[in-house]
């Protein structure tokens, strides 16, 4: 077997990418494609339509999961696949390049193995997950529902007041939310998963390397502050009788902030939204409901710092916090990152190894023992989660090769 002969073609893959990012441009404010949006769905029918053009078999599940499946020309149909995939959702005002490089990636290297004429032993399959990014609610929902890993109803559950959930969304675009349960699959149905993603951070840039090999993912928790208070008028209502939500929240937010620098370089924490009822320039403050992210290499640090948070929000009058989610921290498969620097040697091609501080659902095959790789691009200016997002054309391409031969040595590997 040759891998050489597989050619990922630059041109196809920079035209894809240009044309994805079409859905959801937002004004010059980047790209908001948030999950199951309008733009999301229409960006969904056009990357249906690239999968059908390679000859893939394209379904949709219950989740709103796109399914592209190469079947194999000499093993069983039916046999375990080795996946590839990512997201096609963005966060709001988000950037082009963000699980958009992963599904195009994936689809330019299906396209390549495909005309290689190289009949691969084990089905291929390309995987696209709904709300990645959680605009609904806790993030990876497509992969965990694939893995019935969803929580007791978390599809009715929305981040805040008038706010819509992944229910109403699904049923908006011709989904019955019961039917989920018929998403699931059996982890023995794939041999690996494997991800391209852009690093969304600096490290590859600043050294000048074109490929990373993840070696783990961090831990991750997401939890939701409602701060309660008393709404008036913003004329009439002395200073000493207000009950201001928002004053109140601003305290949490400082101490909370204090507590996370305090424990030093290993956590990272974010409240990143921040929602004001009834929101109105001459009424006090009523609710404030703040989501925030906390992310550490170390278990035992967010799980410290997360208790440390609890107190200071119970130490604040009416105040409660709830936990969206946990994901637990993976490492990526030692074979896989193998597999992966062999196809970086044979190519000349330099690489790094590194952790991800971003999450992925290349976070949910480990916990399913299902061998998961991760491979990164470099970001410009290591910038992600905004509408300055960028890459360089050819280090796209580059992670396509990569993925393209690092799929044909897993799938021949398995034989042996
Ligand atoms: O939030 C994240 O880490 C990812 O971009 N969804
Ligand atoms: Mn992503
Ligand atoms: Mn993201």
């Amino acid at each position: 077997m040759d891998i050489t002969t597989v050619q990922i073609q630059e041109s196809r893959l920079r035209q894809d990418l240009l044309d994805l990012a079409r859905f959801g441009e937002d004004q010059g404010r980047g790209i908001t494609r948030t999950a199951l949006n309008d733009a999301d769905l229409a960006a969904r029918q056009w990357f249906k339509e690239r999968m059908r053009e390679t000859g893939l078999k394209v379904y949709e599940d219950a989740a709103a999961n796109l399914i592209g499946r190469m079947d194999s020309t000499v093993g069983p149909t039916d046999g375990p696949c080795i996946a590839t995939g990512s997201h096609i959702d963005t966060v709001a005002q988000g950037g082009k390049f963000d699980g958009a490089l992963g599904i195009c990636a994936s689809l330019e290297a299906l396209r390549a193995i495909r005309e290689s004429g190289l009949s691969l032993p084990c089905p291929l399959e390309l995987l696209v997950f709904t709300d990645e990014e959680g605009s609904h609610f806790a993030g990876t929902f497509g992969s965990r529902a694939m893995f019935n890993l969803l929580q007791e109803g978390e599809m009715e559950k929305s981040r805040g007041t008038g706010m819509t959930n992944l229910a109403q969304d699904l049923k908006r675009m011709g989904k019955d939310p019961q039917k989920i349960g018929q998403v699931v699959r059996s982890p023995s149905e794939f041999r690996a998963f494997l991800e391209v993603h852009i690093e969304q951070g600096p490290v590859l840039e600043s050294m000048g390397i074109p490929i990373g090999i993840v070696e783990g993912i961090v831990h991750l928790g997401r939890y939701l502050v409602r701060v309660e208070g008393k709404t008036g008028h913003a004329g009439t209502t002395p200073m000493h009788l207000r009950e201001d939500a928002l004053v109140k929240a601003a305290g949490i937010i400082t101490t909370v902030n204090e507590a996370i620098l305090s424990a030093g370089p290993e956590i990272v924490g974010t409240i990143g939204e921040l929602r004001v009822h009834p929101g109105i320039i001459n009424v006090i403050p009523g609710e404030v409901e703040m989501a925030l992210d906390l992310r550490s290499v170390k278990e035992a640090t967010l799980a410290s710092v997360k208790k440390k948070i609890v107190e200071i929000v119970h130490s604040t009058d009416k105040a409660k916090i709830e936990t969206i989610i946990t994901k637990g921290g993976v490492k990526m498969d030692p074979g896989i990152m193998e597999a992966i620097e062999l196809s970086c040697r044979q190519r000349g091609i330099p690489f790094h190894r590194l952790w991800s501080g971003a999450g992925h659902d290349a976070m949910t095959f480990p916990t399913q023992h299902i061998p998961t790789g991760m491979i990164f691009i470099p970001c410009v200016g290591g910038k992600s989660h905004c509408p300055d997002e960028a890459i360089r054309c050819e280090d796209a391409a580059t992670g396509a090769q990569v993925l393209a031969d690092t799929l044909v040595r897993m799938a021949f590997k398995a034989e042996q």
